[in-house]
């Protein structure tokens, strides 16, 4: 069976007032292109289709459009597209039935009816150019509270984790019937633990104080796993489990990922991936790429960042900083056809915040107050600002 994996599209995102759509339009056809090349027996769209759950129609034409040229593209691959957490997974299935005339199966939210689990359209038969049957796809979107089974008092302290083993254990064990004895491949959209984020791009999931599932909530039966959420590209347990990332950089911490589609052929258990790299048309920069840039750098660095209204994030010494250096750098910035996405101060020691081996649950509310004031202000805040913070804190807390 050989799959086009990929995730995290992220349609119709606007990045600090900045929209996207032309780098996605781009984007999208350079998937489209891949897809041409490779001939696959099925596509995976790993969830996030659209970056909000009520996407501008420019975003929804894109969606439609890019199926519309992936299906005359690949007249015979099956298109597999599951909700994420950034997908409103009603409005994404809504046309399902509609899609289904030509092979796109749109799977939203596990349902349950009666204490069953619904699995219907979920499995989704793959066959190769020839029509011989190659292999299935278990389509399981984003596990919202309200997909997961019901908890027993037994699963304690690590309950979700465990749910989410259940829900896709189950999922497997009913539909078995279908997929066996072919090649099985899982969808997910979730954070596996030992992923590496991308800070700042997706919003902390698993569920609740539980951000991470280990890999072991998966199937064992199953040859793959597509996994969508994080936008880095990765593999764990070998080649296994992947996450194929995003398409363009969606924050500044992106900036330096290799973004593209995953091409993956399974044999039996076996499985050989490899990386389909796409073309950035918009520059993604930032400056500098280590450490903070002295206030008299700034204008030349981004005078040296070439055309095409490129994306900045500007790191600053906050030694010399002028007064009023924000809007200064914005007029800089405009000047050299540059598109700020985040501007950081250098850190001082006593401003600090959560760093790694750090977490926000740990700090006292107090603490956390005065590193935020810092941050924002560069100075620590007076007696009276903490007597407003106090006075706050009780009002919230009774
Ligand atoms: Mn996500």
């Amino acid at each position: 069976m050989k799959l086009l994996h990929t995730a995290d599209w992220h349609l119709g995102q606007i990045l600090r007032g900045y929209g996207r759509a032309e780098e996605q339009r781009e984007a999208m056809a350079q998937v489209v292109g891949i897809a041409g090349e490779e001939q696959a027996d099925v596509m995976v769209v790993a969830g996030d289709v659209f970056d909000t759950g009520n996407p501008p129609v420019e975003a929804q034409e894109l969606y439609f459009e890019t199926l519309v040229q992936l299906r005359r593209q690949c007249p015979r691959m099956e298109i597999v597209v599951v909700a994420g957490n950034h997908d409103a997974a009603g409005r994404l299935e809504a046309p399902r039935e509609v899609l289904r005339f030509v092979d796109v199966h749109v799977v939203g939210n596990v349902k349950w009816k009666n204490g069953q689990m619904e699995t219907a359209g979920r499995l989704v038969k793959v066959s190769n150019r020839e029509g011989v049957r190659v292999g299935s796809v278990l389509a399981v979107s984003y596990p919202t509270a309200r997909c997961l089974p019901a908890m027993n008092d037994e699963d304690g302290e690590r309950r979700l984790p465990r749910m989410v083993a259940r829900l896709y254990q189950e999922m497997a064990e009913r539909t078995r019937g279908e997929w066996e004895p072919w090649p099985l491949v899982v969808t997910g959209h979730l954070h596996v633990r030992g992923g590496e984020e991308s800070p700042g791009a997706e919003r902390g999931i698993l569920i609740g104080g539980e951000d991470a599932a280990p890999v072991t909530v998966f199937p064992p039966e199953a040859a793959y796993v597509a996994l969508g959420h994080l936008h880095k590209a990765q593999r764990m347990d070998g080649e296994r489990l992947q996450y194929s990332g995003s398409l363009i950089p969606l924050s500044a911490t992106e900036a330096g990922y290799e973004h593209g589609v995953t091409v993956v052929e399974i044999a039996g258990r076996t499985v050989v991936s490899r990386r389909r790299v796409l073309r950035r048309g918009t520059g993604f920069f930032r400056i500098p790429e280590r450490g903070f840039l002295p206030w008299g750098e700034v204008e030349g660095a981004l005078a040296g960042l070439g055309g095409g209204m490129p994306f900045a994030q500007v790191k600053l010494r906050r030694e010399g900083l002028p007064v009023g250096y924000r809007e200064e750098l914005d007029a800089m910035a405009e000047r050299a056809g540059v598109r700020l996405v985040e501007v950081k101060l250098e850190e001082t020691e006593r401003g600090k915040s959560a760093g790694f081996g750090e977490r926000v649950t740990e700090l006292q509310p107090g603490e956390l107050f005065r590193r935020a004031f810092f941050d924002k202000h560069g100075k620590e805040p007076e007696e009276r600002h903490r007597k407003v913070f106090e006075r706050v804190k009780e009002e919230v807390e009774a």
